[in-house]
């Protein structure tokens, strides 16, 4: 191990020193920061895939992608081996390894190495893949110095979506069970499913849907995947191509993230009357649908109104079958009351509440047999459990059950096809949307009717340090500062269907506010006596909050 380490500490020096001491952190969605300080970080990351690979004695994934962020930052996720968040045991080794001095990194890693007792003689390999950042290959190609440097092997993807390379880790861990570790093999499985279910549906007569939709892909790696799926589904679905990275900038006026926070359609969307649009976030991991009416009023349907179509769906899939597994959907906080409300008495499925962050949402879903999880912001997929999986295929081909149960059984196996149970999937969410609605004949406006979101307001408080915002009840709670949730709740008291929480960002240095209330111009008045109570007791800095 000493050659080895000191060949690592060789490379770093002459390569990729570490040129600052700015101190960076493993956050909810990996390292994530402007792309010059990430060289030294990425080469390390590359070590550590090597001793995480080792000691799960399968194959690890690196996704480098800032996600929704400006092009100018980037970022690194590791990948477990089911093709889920890095464990957060391991989140601690990575921000220690990536924030020690180039001379420290051989003690870095032998710490790591006893403390997980990581088998050095196991052979290590690493899956990478990156998004269409300038930056990108460079600090690929970093990671990959790394992997050698530690003596793994790395196979390069190039440009993929970040679910693509979630999916083509949990597939080569499973031994091919999951599906094919290539991309060829990742549309194969979704879209055969997609093309099954659309199929089997036949045509109905009274049906408003229509098969053509608008996507924005973001200006991002979203584009071209996008288009590779066309040629599979064009039978049933034609997708037209907007912000495709032939002119635009990634991210800049366009993605699911921007259309969320502005609730605006991105730049490049011409809206007609009732036409379904969608916008893909930079690397395609999360989705949004939304519409203008006759009178041109923008409608959203975010991850809410996804996960209350979805839940449905399985709902009544379920109750068809006669399986007795339970279903349950995960929303955090963000979550508008509306959906809960429309969920818990309409739907009738359980809603349990996660703290912010993928990895939170998706260990909620795995108590349930069926776990269907969504951000607000568009980010979420289905769990099916290893029970519920089994007992499913097994009702599909038992002749003791009635044509319409065993078909309810058959129609699910291809729904688990069509979802990548790994992480959310903007692709694959919305083949599964797609399904739904033409499964019931709507429209993007019928599927709007199902409730009506509270209106809402977000905003950011700067603070001398957000840490002394602890929170509990999956965030909904401000713990300390002392007396700042009683404050919330007196104005929260003032307000018809009010509801407000504060949180510390995960991503960003500021403390988030989030208000809703039975109006808009309550819900900002409400936002900002929230955002002013944070500034006044916990240490708010620059200019006092405003919602506009
Ligand atoms: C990250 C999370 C996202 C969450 C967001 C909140 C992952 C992969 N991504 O982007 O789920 O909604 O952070 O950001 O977990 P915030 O903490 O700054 O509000
Ligand atoms: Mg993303």
């Amino acid at each position: 191990m000493e050659g080895m380490l000191e060949a690592v500490k060789k490379v770093a020096l002459e390569k990729f020193p570490r040129k600052s001491d700015r101190k960076i952190q493993y956050g909810t969605a990996g390292f994530r920061t402007r792309e010059e300080y990430l060289d030294h970080v990425l080469y390390r990351m590359g070590v550590l895939a090597v001793l995480r690979s080792r000691t799960k004695k399968a194959i690890i994934g690196a996704m480098i992608t800032a996600s929704h962020n400006p092009e100018e930052d980037n970022g690194i996720k590791l990948v477990d081996p089911a093709g889920e968040m890095l464990e957060a045991s391991w989140e601690t080794h990575a921000t220690f390894l990536a924030n020690v001095t180039d001379e420290d990194i051989p003690s870095a890693v032998k710490t790591i190495v006893s403390q997980e007792n990581v088998p050095m003689d196991v052979a290590a390999s690493v899956y990478v893949a990156k998004d269409t950042r300038a930056s990108s290959q460079r600090l690929s190609e970093a990671f990959q110095c790394g992997v050698q440097a530690a003596g793994g092997t790395c196979k390069d993807y190039g440009l993929l979506t970040t679910p693509q390379l979630h999916y083509m880790v949990r597939c080569v861990n499973s031994n091919g069970q999951y599906g094919q570790a290539t991309e060829e093999g990742y549309f194969q499985k979704l879209t055969t499913a997609f093309c099954k279910l659309r199929k089997q549906m036949g045509k109905k007569d009274d049906s408003s849907y229509k098969t053509a939709l608008k996507l924005d892909t973001a200006n991002g790696v979203g584009a071209y995947k996008a288009h590779l799926l066309t040629q599979y589904i064009s039978d049933y679905l034609t997708i037209d191509i907007c912000n495709d990275g032939s002119s635009g900038k990634l991210n800049y006026l366009c993605g699911a993230d921007y259309v969320k926070v502005n609730q605006k359609p991105a730049d490049g969307m011409t809206l007609n009357s009732n036409c379904r649009c969608a916008s893909f976030d930079g690397d395609a991991d999360r989705i949004v649908y939304y519409y203008a009416d006759q009178n041109g009023t923008f409608h959203l349907m975010d991850g809410d109104k996804i996960a209350t179509l979805v839940a449905g769906y399985l709902q009544e899939l379920l109750n068809r079958s006669g399986l007795s597994l339970n279903l349950g959907l995960v929303q955090t906080a963000y979550a508008n009351g509306s959906s809960t409300v429309y969920i818990t008495d309409t739907l009738k499925v359980p809603v349990a509440c996660a703290a912010t962050g993928v990895k939170h949402l998706h260990h909620r879903a795995l108590e349930f047999d069926l776990g269907v999880y969504f951000e607000a912001n568009g980010h979420g997929t289905v769990l099916f459990s290893a029970n519920a999986s089994s007992q499913i295929q097994k009702a599909a081909t038992d002749n003791s059950l009635s044509g319409i149960q065993r078909e309810a059984a058959v129609q699910m196996c291809t729904v688990m096809d069509l979802i990548n149970q790994t992480v959310g999937d903007a692709i694959s969410d919305m083949l599964l949307v797609e399904v739904i609605l033409a499964t019931y004949g709507w429209e993007i406006n019928n599927w709007d009717s199902a409730y009506v979101d509270l209106p809402n307001r977000q905003l950011k408080v700067k603070v001398k340090d957000r840490t002394v915002i602890t929170t509990a009840d999956a965030e909904r709670t401000a713990v300390t500062p002392e007396g700042l949730q009683q404050a919330v709740d007196s104005l929260v008291a003032k307000y018809k269907h009010g509801r407000s929480f504060v949180r510390p960002s995960g991503t960003e240095d500021v403390v988030r506010v989030y208000a809703e209330a039975d109006t808009q111009e309550n819900a900002d008045k409400l936002a900002n006596e929230v955002g002013l109570a944070v500034y006044s007791m916990a240490g708010g800095i620059g200019d006092p909050p405003k919602t506009s």
